[in-house]
């Protein structure tokens, strides 16, 4: 709004001058999301997990029964934070011990208002989601096979692992009356060992 120039007189019969123009914002759109990043990246062996979630503008409404973790881990949630920007942090449950992906999702987006009162309009964040994290929490489980031996011939045995491992070497092998003699990685979860029993070792050094 604005005062017209003349829109009032002093005493002596002096007209105003023309006010300055006074602007109201009206908000009539509703809050989005930003964006949900991940607080421990994309794969982790964390037992606590969380999330950084991000508005599109100032909100209300956000508890943490605002929102639910599909997973299947009965993990317990807890928010923290304010304005357009909190932390939903995941614990407890079967975290721990458990092997699978879990998703942060707002369930109950009815709670969420700007602070003009206008509803969540939902969808997917304009920016990053990061709503799912994979949780790796079991320990790899070996595996041994191999051909029936004859005395003194190599044997090949092949080590299965129940998932992808690293650092698998010379030193991770234990061998009683045998040496190794060859170590292949057939992939980041299969390797083959020639193994030389003792009475080959002995034929070889006479
Ligand atoms: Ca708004
Ligand atoms: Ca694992």
């Amino acid at each position: 709004m604005s005062l017209a120039a003349g829109a009032v007189t002093d005493a002596l019969g002096n007209e105003s001058l023309a006010s300055d123009t006074l602007t109201f914002e009206t908000d009539t759109s509703g809050p989005g999301l930003s964006g949900i990043q991940s607080g421990v990246g994309s794969v982790t062996a964390l037992d606590i997990v969380y999330w950084n979630v991000t508005f599109s503008e100032e909100v209300t409404g956000v508890t943490r029964d605002v929102f639910s973790l599909s997973g299947g881990t009965n993990a317990n949630l807890s928010v923290s934070g304010s304005g357009a920007s909190y932390q939903v942090t995941a614990s407890g449950g079967s975290l721990a011990d458990f092997d699978g992906v879990i998703a942060l999702s707002i369930s109950d987006p009815d709670a969420i208002l700007d602070l003009s009162g206008n509803a969540y309009e939902g969808g997917a964040p304009s920016g990053p989601d990061q709503s799912q994290i994979r949780i790796d929490n079991t320990a790899p489980v070996a595996t041994l096979s191999s051909e029936k031996a004859s005395v003194g011939a190599a044997v090949t045995v092949t080590v299965r692992f129940s998932e992808d491992v690293r650092r698998f070497g010379r030193t991770g092998v234990t061998l009683t009356n045998a040496s190794l003699e060859e170590l292949t990685e057939v992939s980041p979860s299969e390797y083959t060992l020639v193994l030389a029993t003792r009475a080959t070792a002995r034929s070889r050094s006479r």
